[in-house]
């Protein structure tokens, strides 16, 4: 059967629980993901020398990571190739910075100039730019940032963040579209501090200042990003999710949800409708957590279906969907593929699911009906649907993308010393 034919049957099956396809196909397409740099070259960028720090890590090592500019981008595009979906942007890292002729900045000297090669990139590949000021990785990172006691230290990222803005009131200016920019610190302390209130006090002190500097609120969304702890960071962050959620409400900026920095039991999709509540937008970073690790591939799992569904039923465009996993124990490329179209088929999913009358259900406390439905649903033809979607923009199927994959891993990436 032809992918065409496979759709109009799964079609008849999906309307007798009365859901529109067509619908729910075309709205999965205008929902914007932010495609996360880093996944490409192990979160190591360009403009350090040293080894990837601030409790993150990427194990593995696998062969044929990007090394230069040139070989992210054409990684970048890619995956690109193999994502469906209409609307999407590129989220860069302070440390993605391309220098040339010789030339280097330091991190509180950074300018837009240095990322007008993504803007190229973003262009001609019609996406939008996100950016995140890089406050781990670097020698003065290692005793704190924002948070830092160091007077010096922490006027020179306060000084990054600076930067940032600028950096991404010109990405903005240049794609047309605003610039989502991300705050988060790896500060924090690997046993019991003897002062949490002073690193807390530091790090709102430092946000004001950057935030005291005139940027253009329209064209820059700023959000700051909680994280439950860190390698090496165990005891204690200084950007715990209460410090941001009320700095944030305080200062008319957005939270950012990282869905791997929170305790494994909690229901990080279950957050999402009290943030609404008190928010016009939230941020996220989807990822997955596996025990102490928040940055595992994205895969098309209960979590990530249940993170979509409170998406879709919520208005996708009060999100911003960044990605944010790395993984260097397998080919990067296909790591970035897979975490990519999971995410699309999650909310593919949710917007094939029948929330409407599902909702009813509850509020008729029908718990009997609801469970049932819900079960019926899980067993549709949803991969005759997706296959429909991915072929319908252009991109490859679920039985065809990885031996087109394969031919570049064997043409391209084994080329690679
Ligand atoms: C780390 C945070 C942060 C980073 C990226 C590289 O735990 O999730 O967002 O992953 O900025
Ligand atoms: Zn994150």
């Amino acid at each position: 059967m032809t992918v065409a034919e496979r759709f109009e049957a799964a079609k008849e099956r999906y309307s007798a629980v009365g859901i529109d396809v067509e619908k729910a196909v075309s709205e999965a397409s205008e929902i914007t993901l932010s495609m996360h740099c880093w996944q490409g070259d192990d979160v190591v960028g360009f403009d350090q020398k040293g080894p990837l720090s601030g409790g993150i890590q990427t194990t593995g090592n696998y062969p044929y990571r990007a090394r230069t500019p040139e070989e992210l981008f054409a990684d970048i595009e890619k995956v690109m190739t193999y994502v469906p979906g209409k609307h999407h942007k590129l989220n860069l890292h302070a440390s993605y910075a391309i220098f040339e002729d010789g030339e280097w900045v330091d991190r509180n000297k950074i300018e837009p100039k240095h990322f007008a090669k993504w803007v190229e990139l973003a262009k001609k590949n019609g996406l939008g730019l996100d950016f995140n000021p890089t406050f781990f990785s670097h020698p003065l990172a290692e005793n704190g940032t924002l948070s830092s006691e160091n007077e010096e230290v922490r006027k020179f990222w306060i000084q990054h963040g600076i930067q940032s803005l600028k950096i991404s009131e010109y990405l903005a200016t240049e794609t047309g579209q605003p610039c989502l920019m991300n705050i988060w610190i790896p500060d924090g302390f690997k046993d019991i501090p003897a002062d949490r209130k002073g690193p807390r006090a530091r790090l709102k002190d430092s946000l004001d200042q950057i935030l005291a500097t005139p940027y253009d609120k329209d064209k820059v969304k700023v959000s700051v990003e909680s994280k439950v702890f860190g390698i090496g960071m165990e005891s204690m962050t200084v950007g715990s999710h209460e410090f941001y959620m009320n700095y944030a409400a305080q200062n008319n900026i957005y939270c950012l949800i990282d869905t791997g920095h929170f305790h494994p039991t909690e229901n990080v999709a279950d957050k999402l409708s009290s943030m609404l509540l008190f928010n016009d937008k939230v941020a996220l970073h989807v990822s997955r957590p596996v025990r102490w690790d928040s940055d595992h591939v994205v895969l098309f799992n209960d979590d990530l279906r249940e993170l979509a569904e409170e998406i879709v039923r919520n208005d996708p465009s009060r999100f911003f969907i960044g990605m944010d996993y790395f993984d260097a124990s397998i080919n990067r490329v296909s790591a970035w593929t897979n975490g990519m179209r999971n995410m699309e088929k999650a909310l593919l999913y949710a917007c094939l699911t029948p929330n409407d009358k599902l909702k009813e259900l509850q509020d008729k406390r029908n718990f009997t009906e609801l469970m049932s439905l819900r079960e019926r649903v899980k067993t549709l033809p949803f991969g005759d649907i997706w296959d429909y979607y991915c072929e319908k923009q252009g991109v490859l199927t679920e039985d065809e993308w990885f031996e087109d994959f394969r031919k570049y891993e064997d043409e391209v990436l084994s080329k690679r010393g």
